[in-house]
């Protein structure tokens, strides 16, 4: 049975890794951090499982990181912790470098510490925004950075010190350079999932309008699910190396509005320009969705497209085993899900105080 460690076990990816390689029989080992809420939604459901185990530890606290690793000994390491919000990095820079940064260099530091660096591969969760302010369309493992913000900065950091182990220490470390990928468990201030909350919510009558930043900007969005096997994969070559991994199609943000709310059953018609760019409801003219600079980037990236026939040829990857319009409408369909769901438990919570201050229930 191989051994896995997973940061970032809490977050999108990092879940369904997880299911991923206990499906495949790994033991697998996560770091999560100390909250004063101790409430992991994406992981519960594996919680108890038998070869699910978890360790507390921080990317910015080097001895916590030496000690999880000497304790699991992993054959795999599974680097996804981050602080992963692109605009937040611009509130929090030095927080971003120092984990987003730094940390990738404690953990390469920890694996040779703990005596692992001949046994012990690492996947480095690289990212399509070293691409940044874009040199070449579409994006392949040939184009020039040009990181356009603190987090694809410290990502940078992360990209070229794995490079550097593998060269210096003949380390078997590979940066995955993964798009957005997007999935039902999505973080709710990425754009995708603020979108589909947004229309279960507008649909179901609980939320009057949608507020977003640029409508124009340009993503090559995949499904989580399916990438996350693309970070297995190359941790299984002979060779340790880099790979773009992409859908290889490009939509706009305004594109992926239309088709969350044509889910819900709205049509929606833009119309304007710039901060004056409107979304109507076409049938009644009212205002669904409105720009707001609130959610301008101080540089935005705004035209990312890779290309994945590296990861297609090499590692043997499909990627395109999730249509655009799937994913967009898996995404909805759970968020129409949510939202009933939430107006249930509220109503439930309603009746029962209700009941509690009159004595019907005691
Ligand atoms: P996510 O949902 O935001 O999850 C981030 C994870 O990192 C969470 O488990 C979080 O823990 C953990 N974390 C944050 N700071 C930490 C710290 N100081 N120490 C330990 N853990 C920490 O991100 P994701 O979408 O799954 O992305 C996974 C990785 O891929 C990230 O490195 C991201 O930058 C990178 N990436 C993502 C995409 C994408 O489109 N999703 C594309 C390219 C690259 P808490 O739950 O405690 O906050
Ligand atoms: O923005 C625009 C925004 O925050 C996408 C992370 O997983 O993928 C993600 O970073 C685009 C940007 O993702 C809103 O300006 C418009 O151009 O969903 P996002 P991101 O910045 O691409 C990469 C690959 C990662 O590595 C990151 O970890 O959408 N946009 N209006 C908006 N974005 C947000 N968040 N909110 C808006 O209202």
């Amino acid at each position: 049975m191989k051994t896995a460690l997973i940061t970032g076990i809490t977050g999108q990816d990092g879940s369904y890794l997880s299911e991923f390689l206990l499906e495949k029989g790994y033991d697998v080992h996560g770091v999560i951090r100390r909250s004063s809420v101790d409430y992991r939604e994406r992981i519960e459901h594996l919680e108890g499982h038998a070869n699910f185990h978890l360790h507390y530890g921080d990317l910015g606290d080097s001895l916590g990181i030496i000690q999880v690793i000497n304790k699991v000994r992993p054959d795999e390491i599974y680097n996804l912790a981050a602080q992963s919000h692109v605009q937040v990095s611009f509130d929090s820079p030095e927080y971003t470098a120092n984990v987003d940064a730094t940390g990738v260099l404690r953990i390469l530091e920890a694996v040779r510490q703990c005596g692992l660096e001949k046994t012990c591969r690492i996947y480095q969760a690289s990212t399509s925004e070293l691409y940044g302010r874009v040199e070449e369309v579409p994006q392949n493992e040939d184009t020039p950075f040009h990181p356009y913000s603190p987090y694809a900065v410290a990502k940078l950091y992360g990209f070229w010190i794995v490079k550097e182990y593998r060269d210096a220490y003949n380390m078997f470390c590979c940066n995955g350079i993964l798009f957005n990928h997007e999935s039902e468990r999505r973080g709710e201030t990425f754009v995708t999932r603020k979108i589909t909350l947004a229309a279960a919510r507008i649909a179901q009558g609980k939320q009057d309008k949608l507020y977003i930043g640029n409508l124009s900007s340009m993503r090559d969005w995949g499904y989580a699910k399916d990438y996350v096997e693309c970070m297995w994969l190359m941790l299984q070559q002979d060779k340790a190396d880099d790979y773009v991994i992409a859908t290889g199609e490009q939509h706009s943000v305004r594109e992926f509005c239309q088709l969350a709310f044509r889910e819900v059953g709205i049509e929606l018609e833009f119309k304007g320009e710039g901060e004056d760019e409107k979304g109507y409801e076409k049938s009644t003219g009212r205002v669904l969705v409105e720009v707001s600079p609130d959610f301008y980037r101080p540089t935005d990236v705004v035209n990312l497209w890779g290309d994945p026939t590296k990861a297609k040829t090499r590692l043997g990857w499909n990627p395109s085993k999730t249509p655009f319009a799937e994913l967009v409408k898996l995404m909805v369909q759970s968020d129409m899900r949510k939202v009933a769901a939430d107006g249930v438990a509220a109503r439930v919570r309603m009746n029962l105080e209700e009941y509690l201050e009159k004595g019907i229930i005691k």
